[in-house]
This record gives structure tokens, sequence and C-alpha cells, in this order.
């Protein structure tokens, strides 16, 4: 195959034809991903740590090894830390999108490359863009089907795109050694004026080493001007129809692309719902009046109707509910029992532990949670019995729900009938 003589089809030099192509078109791309990325990294692994995988009881990807480094207690200051976290982390991978594939459209001559392996080193190179180009592209896919197909893997979403992020910024860190010099360099030498300016073709440079100005181009139909203004146009388009899931407010019903809860309906019960009772098969008779709360740990158990748990000590929070999709609803008016005074119930007043709280959901991934000691203390913390002055509807978990400062969405369980004390499931 090798020996075949000069390769045909895309790996042809002068296949691909476009004018714009040229290292400062790829290199501005590519600075705009190089801050890019890093944020969505930092602010991925920061939402890995918000799920506590490091406890018994929750979704633990048990192979992580030392991958686990970044785990810490996720605190519960400020409350809306979540909320802003997992923001930027999906409304900026949402609005790369255009940009990403801008950049893969500005080096795909460079993936057709022939031949495919010339030395050891390029081949080492080659590999690192397999993984890279493999690794964003399996990110992203991840990332937004499980926003918009409500959660379809069938494993577990967080493992896929833990590890896929792994791999994929390995290959973006040795891919930035390469290459950071050389967008520097392009980037200062070309006034940008004059490359925004300039209509037409992509001067080949005296011996282009990047292989990415095509040797046979084709008039020009738009500027690089255009172009950039075209990828920057539908990142705009993509932040004006994504951001109001986050922001809240006036905003949220510009949120077009928001795949939940777009209209909650009035009333104090009126934002947004993530499982419906009967989606997740919760029957009438779980959450009647035959529902009882099982308060367990330390060796000891009690029993409460939700009369029982009313007649508690209730205590008000002003908390959002904040998603791993990205939305948010604004901070709700919820009041119920603190999970520290629960916790005293049986017996645990000075050493407040963790808590193992689960459902009357019967199956699926969401049904427990198990929260950490640090959050339980937190006065913020409660199951909730009511919201905006009025009772859970049966959509937003009554008769009782967790509900944690800068917890994870997933982790205020709905529907709950046990908390655990002290030890994990
Ligand atoms: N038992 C149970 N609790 C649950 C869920 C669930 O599917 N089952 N969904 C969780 C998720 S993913 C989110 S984002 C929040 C949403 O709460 P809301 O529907 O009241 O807005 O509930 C959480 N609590
Ligand atoms: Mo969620």
């Amino acid at each position: 195959m090798l020996r075949e003589g000069p390769p045909t089809g895309p790996s042809r030099p002068g296949f691909w034809r476009s004018p714009l192509r040229g290292p400062w078109l790829t290199s501005v791309f590519g600075a705009v991903l190089l801050v890019g990325i890093p944020v969505l990294f930092v602010t991925g692994l920061l939402s890995y740590a918000a799920y506590n995988p490091d406890l018994a009881g929750n979704d633990q990807t048990p192979d992580k090894g030392w991958l686990g480094f970044c785990l810490f207690a996720w605190p519960t200051d400020p409350y809306w830390l979540y909320r802003l976290n997992q923001g930027v982390h999906v409304t900026l991978g949402i609005v790369l999108i255009p940009v990403l594939l801008a950049k893969l459209w500005s080096v795909i001559p460079r993936l057709f490359a022939w031949p495919p392996v010339s030395s050891v080193s390029q081949a080492l190179e080659r590999l690192s863009l397999l993984l890279l180009v493999g690794g964003v592209l399996f990110e992203f896919a991840t990332g937004v089907l499980n926003i918009q197909l409500d959660y379809i893997f069938p494993g577990s979403f967080y493992v896929l795109h833990f590890y896929g992020a792994w791999v994929f910024i390995g290959a973006f860190v040795v891919h930035i050694a390469f290459r950071v010099p050389l967008v520097i360099r392009t980037l200062r030498s070309g006034a940008l004026r004059n490359e925004l300016r300039m209509p037409g073709r992509t001067n080949a440079a005296p011996g282009d080493e990047t292989g990415l100005v095509s040797p046979n181009q084709t008039p020009p139909t738009i500027s690089r001007r255009g172009a950039l203004g075209m990828v920057g146009a539908g990142s705009l388009v993509l932040l004006a129809v994504t951001a109001g899931q986050s922001i809240g407010g006036s905003l949220r019903s510009t949120a077009l692309l928001a795949p939940h809860g777009q209209e909650p309906g009035p009333g104090p019960n009126g934002f947004q719902i993530n499982k419906t009772a009967a989606g997740v098969g919760i029957r009438a008779r779980d959450i009647g009046p035959g529902w009882r709360l099982v308060v367990r740990g330390g060796g000891r158990e009690r029993i409460f109707t939700r009369e029982q748990v009313l007649a508690l000590p209730q205590h008000g929070a002003a908390l959002p509910i904040a998603c791993v999709e990205g939305w948010s609803t604004d901070d709700q008016e919820w009041s119920g029992v603190r999970l520290a005074d629960l916790a005293a119930l049986v017996g645990f007043a000075d050493r407040v532990p963790g808590v193992f709280v689960e459902s009357a959901q019967r199956g699926g991934a969401f049904r427990s949670a198990m929260l950490r000691d640090n959050q339980v203390r937190d006065v913020r913390s409660l199951l909730a019995l009511r919201v905006n002055g009025a009772d859970l509807s049966p959509d937003h978990g009554y008769p009782a729900r967790v509900i944690v400062p800068a917890n994870p969405g997933v982790h205020n369980t709905k529907w709950v009938t046990r908390l655990t004390f002290g030890e994990s499931a």
C-alpha cells in the first residue's frame, strides 16, 4: 500500500482546496480552545468531586485509582457553587462546539496526511492526534447526549465522561506542547488586521511547515473575517439559547435548547422537574398516608408519619436545584427538618456523620445517595416537606425530599423513605 505511488482521494496534495486554510486561521481557533478546554476540564473535575464518588453508596468509578486525587470534601458554601460550576461547564461546552468543528475543519488535510507513518516521532504524533480528535469528539458527544437524551447511557455517564476526559486531556497536553510555539509565532507575526482585511487567499509562507495551506486553492467565496464571524455567530446563538437555563430569572424563557421543564407551570411548585413521580414508577400508595420515614443510625431506629415529621422543629433555606445537565432553578424557599436534627434523634449530637438517603423509588441509580458529614452538618441542609409556602408536589418529591446547599441536583433525593446515619449502604 505504502509503496503504491502518490495517494489518491483526500490524501492527495491539493485535494483540500479552501483558500482559507492556513496556520493563521487554525491558530485563532486553537487559541480559543486553548483557553476554553482547560476551563471545561477543571469545572468537569470539580463537578465530579461534587458527587462524593469516594463514598460507598455513591457512583464510585471503582477503578479510578490515583485519578481520584482530585476528590475532596465538596463544600456547602457558597450555596450556588455547583450551580455556577455546572452552568459554566455545560454552557461553555455547548458554546465551543462551533469553534471545535471549525478547528477540525481547518486541519482536515493534516488528518489525511500521507504517508500515514514516516518516522517514529511522526507516528507518535499521529497517535496523539487520534486520541485528541477521538477524545474531544467523545467528550462533546457524551456530554451533549447526556443533556439532551436524558441519561441514555447503559452504564454510567460519569464513568465514560470521566475516563474520556483523562484520555483527551493527556493528548491535549502533548498536542499543545508541540503546537503552542507555532500558534504564538503565527498570531504574533501576521497582524490581525491584515489577516482580516485580506479577502483572498492564504499566501503560503515559503516552505509552509504546517501543511495546512492548499497548493491548489479555489478562488475564495468568503473572507477569513467572514469565516471567523460565522463561527463566532454560531457560538453566540448557542450561548443565547442555552445560558438562560443556568442564569434563570427572566432569561429562563430564552433557553430554547434546554431539555427539561420549559413550562413548569404556575404556583409554588412551578419550577423545573427532572423526573416526574410517574416517570420513575412512584405509586400513589408509596407517597400516600401509609408513607413512613425511617431514621436509623448508631443501632437505633425511629419511624415517623408525615404529621410527626411536621411536628419536629421546622427550618427554612433558600436554595436552588442545579442539575448536571446545566439547568438550574432560581432559589426556592424550602422548609423542613434539619438533617443534623434528624441525626441527633438517633444519638448523633456532637459528631454529626454522613447519611445514606433512600427513596420510595425501587430501581435506578438516582433512588439513593450518600451525603458527607460536612453536608449533613450545614444548618441549611433539610429534609424538606414544603417549598415556597406549599406542600411539595408529588413531582418535586412529596412527602419529603433532601435539599443541601451546593449539592448536585441528583443528590437532592426525592420521595425519601429512609435515612441511615453514620454508615454507608
Ligand atoms: N428519587 C429520586 N430523586 C431524584 C431524582 C430521581 O430520579 N429519583 N432525580 C434527581 C435529579 S437528577 C435532579 S436534577 C433533581 C431535580 O429535582 P426537581 O425535579 O424537584 O427539580 O432531583 C433529583 N432527585
Ligand atoms: Mo439532575
